[in-house]
């Protein structure tokens, strides 16, 4: 019986690689200070709130010609939030800087995300342990969590666990919520004297942990590549067979930067963007007649098929549905506790106690929504309060109100095709497959990266590693304070500081790229087939990253 397929055997002898100012060695770096930082917003409130982590500069790294000694240190990496591809590559990059640094250093891996601190759940990393995960997919090492580290108990009892293991420096992999949580812990250690550093590294596939010190998060590349892989290949089925439209929502959550990318990628005949629906204000109705008039068009031409792709948050950003969301985000904060709506016996009774709390204008909105996705707007809310937008069956809502309104235009005769469709939903498929070599690279310069602010003292920061898609020897790696990205916004009903989403500028190059060719892209069959993900052969076609990455790049050489 085998235990590793092929892949896996030669992806194991697989060597990331690092930016050149991290080639010399651990102990050979030195810090470069810029000039003091302040929140993307509300200064005073994130000011008030993080007192003794706010403001600090952004830094970098180069090499020194002279060796710092190294104290032992042990070091505890979380995992948090999603699966990304890559995260293995982190801890990887983390383990190697530390032991390079001192072989007596230690890491511990905490289990199953945020909650294995608290509960004092954790591994000890050694040699044999890390080298069966080297440049894997997954975050099986270790698992993942999505508790959120904020009270007060739960900053003692974490402190409690460093304290017993010796732990003077956590690192915790994670996107936004995580790394507010990050900060949350950095600030409670300095405020309490712990000595304890926290040093946060920007994973997510969604892609929208990002500004202008972290070009882009971790997971990213490989998740849009797979799920291009999946695109192009249904296109072929399209094209071959001729008789479905195909509805694809993409994970990513309310960012669009997933879907736009996959997009890019594979040139299908609709994408809609979240973000340009609500710049634009367009109804519910007004997408399906977007849809239906590109559908209508087509099947003039005799082409009764096509390619649609939905962002995962598409809901959340149609005005009417926006209004009812927020609305019922509060409502649902409230009734977590409330007998009636716990112990309602059915499905029903609790869409009537919730319409009854809505304003007049968001129950008609609710109540004209199909029964399948009411009762998915009811699902409980992630431990950070947002609404489960993978759980919300988009494509399937977008479908149902095309029908109805083909059958209409049908009757009017204004519509001579046939509408068949297929609903699909990427997300999962793309969360762990085998990092591309730029995540492989990427995450594992992050996590050499991260031991290195470790190492000059520094807290409260997130690994940051720059000008992507240069060769990685000409990457930049340093440090941008977490309370730099952060802004005040309300989670379940309060106003909390958390890490701004990154949203798609609708004014940025990635989007005009989509916008330019839609139109043609809609009507002749452009499709591109981009194939699995290459991991060996020429760099050309290994290594290339995202067409994000690359049209903003080329727009930020343009501008300077
Ligand atoms: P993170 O922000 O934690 O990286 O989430 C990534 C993501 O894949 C989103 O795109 C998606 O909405 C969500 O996780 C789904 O999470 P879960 O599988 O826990 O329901």
């Amino acid at each position: 019986m085998k235990t590793l397929s092929p892949l896996q055997i030669e992806r194991l002898k697989y060597q990331p690689k690092l930016p050149e100012c991290l080639q010399k060695g651990i102990n050979s770096l030195e810090l470069i200070e810029g000039s003091e930082t302040e929140s993307v917003r509300d200064q005073e409130q994130i000011k008030a709130l993080f007192k003794n982590t706010y403001g600090k500069p952004v830094v970098t790294f180069k090499n020194s010609i002279s060796l710092n000694a190294s104290d032992v240190k042990n070091v505890g990496v979380i995992l948090s939030g999603g699966q990304a591809p890559g995260g293995h590559n982190v801890i990887a990059g983390l383990y190697d800087a530390l032991k390079q640094a001192n072989p007596a250093n230690k890491l511990y891996g905490f289990l199953g995300g945020p909650s294995g601190i608290i509960d004092g759940k954790y591994v000890e990393f050694n040699d044999e342990f890390i080298n069966q995960y080297r440049n894997t997919g997954g975050f099986d090492i270790i698992g993942s969590g999505r508790t959120k580290l904020e009270t007060e108990e739960q900053f003692q009892k974490s402190l409690n666990v460093c304290k017993k293991l010796g732990i003077s420096a956590v690192v915790i992999i994670g996107g936004d919520d995580s790394n507010t949580n990050a900060a949350l812990l950095a600030e409670w250690f300095v405020k309490n004297n712990t000595g304890i550093q926290v040093i946060g590294c920007p994973k997510t596939i969604d892609g929208d942990l990002k500004n202008e010190q972290i070009e882009i998060s971790f997971g990213f590349d490989t998740a849009t590549k797979t799920y291009a892989e999946l695109i192009g290949n249904i296109q072929r089925d399209a094209n071959s067979a001729k008789k479905y439209w195909h509805f694809i929502k993409i994970m990513g959550r309310s960012a669009s930067h997933v879907a736009l990318e996959a997009a890019l990628q594979t040139q299908p005949n609709i994408t809609l963007i979240s973000e340009e629906v609500e710049e634009k204000k367009m109804s519910l109705e007004s997408i399906i007649n977007y849809m239906c008039d590109i559908i209508v068009k087509r099947a003039d031409m005799g082409k009764n098929f096509g390619i649609a792709i939905i962002p995962e948050g598409l809901i959340e950003f149609i005005p009417e549905m926006k209004s009812m969301i927020a609305n019922l985000n509060d409502i649902m904060a409230s009734l977590e506790s409330d007998p009636d709506f716990v112990n309602a016996t059915t499905i029903r009774d609790k869409f009537d106690i919730v319409e009854n709390r809505l304003d007049e204008a968001n129950a008609k909105v609710y109540n004209s929504l199909p029964i399948l996705i009411k009762g998915q707007l009811l699902a409980d809310r992630d431990p950070h309060g947002n609404v489960q937008v993978s759980k919300i069956e988009t494509e399937k809502l977008l479908i149902e109100m095309i029908e109805t309104r083909l059958a209409e235009l049908r009757s009017q005769g204004d519509y001579i095709g046939k509408f068949s469709a297929q609903s699909h939903f990427f997300g999962y498929e793309g969360r762990c497959a085998f990092p591309s070599n730029f995540d492989a690279d990427y995450c594992y310069s992050l996590g050499y990266n991260a031991f290195a602010l470790i190492n000059f003292g520094l807290t409260g920061y997130l690994s940051s590693v720059r000008n992507l898609t240069a060769p990685a020897s000409e990457w930049v790696a340093g440090g941008v304070p977490l309370t730099m990205m952060m802004n005040m916004e309300k989670r379940h009903g309060e106003m909390k500081p958390v890490i701004q989403k990154a949203l798609v500028k609708l004014d940025g190059p990635v989007f005009k790229q989509l916008e330019e060719n839609r139109e043609d892209w809609a009507m002749n069959d452009r499709y591109l087939f981009p194939g699995a993900i290459q991991y060996f052969g020429p760099s050309c076609v290994c290594d290339i990253t995202t067409c994000t990455l690359q049209l903003e790049r080329a727009k930020s050489l343009i501008n300077a």
